[in-house]
């Protein structure tokens, strides 16, 4: 399906965004067409996905152990939950020629890691490729949306645990969105910007319209 990935034969499609943008929302919706429409789908989030990812979700996100963690540990700890799973998820996946939905890749990442926390890029590019090894996405589809409404939309969501990563300040998410939109700009081709601040619908049929254009209407 991928002519751009010759070692694959499925789709990586990954969902990005900050807090509340709607990524999960998206993908359950993309990934029901795409079921509809007869593919086989799967789904993964990160950090997570694998039991090691699971275990390194909790350390990043809700452990008290967590708390003084340093940007650098922060990086390699959501690259390694990422590297592993690449190589026992992602990988056979898309040999076996699935659709792969990511609610969350490499380019959180660089985004928060690399932008937000002010890493410097060389290393963070560095340590990005060398966890994904050669399965960059297909497609990136950037849900955009101001971080007051993202996060106002979590809060009302109200049944997650306390989150160290939740608890930046605003500023931090500004710089979460405009990192996004800066890499949109430099590759066209491989991202999408939606405006998360329509309704569920819309995106989604926008979405869906996109992903034909791309793969389906092959004159
Ligand atoms: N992180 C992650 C890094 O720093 N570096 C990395 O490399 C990686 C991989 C992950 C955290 O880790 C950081 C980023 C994050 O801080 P997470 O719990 O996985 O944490 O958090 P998120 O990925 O941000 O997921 P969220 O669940 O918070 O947001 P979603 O998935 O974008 O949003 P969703 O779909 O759950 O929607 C949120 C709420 O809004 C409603 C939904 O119904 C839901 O209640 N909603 C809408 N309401 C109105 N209009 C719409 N269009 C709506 N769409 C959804």
């Amino acid at each position: 399906m991928s002519a751009e990935h010759p070692q694959k034969n499925g789709l990586l499609i990954s969902f990005e965004g900050s807090e509340g943008s709607g990524k999960t929302t998206q993908i359950r919706c993309l990934s029901a067409r795409l079921e509809d429409a007869g593919y086989d789908v799967l789904i993964t989030r990160e950090p997570g996905g694998t039991e090691i990812g699971e275990q390194v979700r909790h350390i990043l996100k809700h452990a008290d152990s967590g708390r003084g963690m340093t940007p650098e540990t922060e990086l390699l700890l959501f690259a390694a939950a990422r590297a592993q799973l690449v190589r026992e998820v992602i990988m056979p996946a898309l040999d076996a020629g699935r659709i792969i939905l990511c609610d969350r890749y490499l380019d959180s990442t660089t985004v928060y890691q690399g932008v937000a926390r002010s890493l410097s890029e060389e290393p963070v590019t560095v340590i990005n490729r060398f966890a994904v090894g050669p399965l960059m996405p297909d497609w990136t589809i950037i849900l955009d949306l101001p971080p007051e409404v993202g996060l106002q939309r979590v809060r009302a969501r109200g049944n997650d645990l306390p989150d160290r990563m939740e608890e930046e300040s605003i500023e931090f998410y500004r710089a979460v969105r405009e990192g996004y939109l800066l890499l949109a700009d430099d590759l066209p081709d491989r991202y999408s910007v939606f405006d998360s601040e329509q309704p569920v619908e819309l995106i989604e049929d926008e979405i869906w319209e996109e992903m034909q254009e791309r793969y389906f209407r092959r004159d």
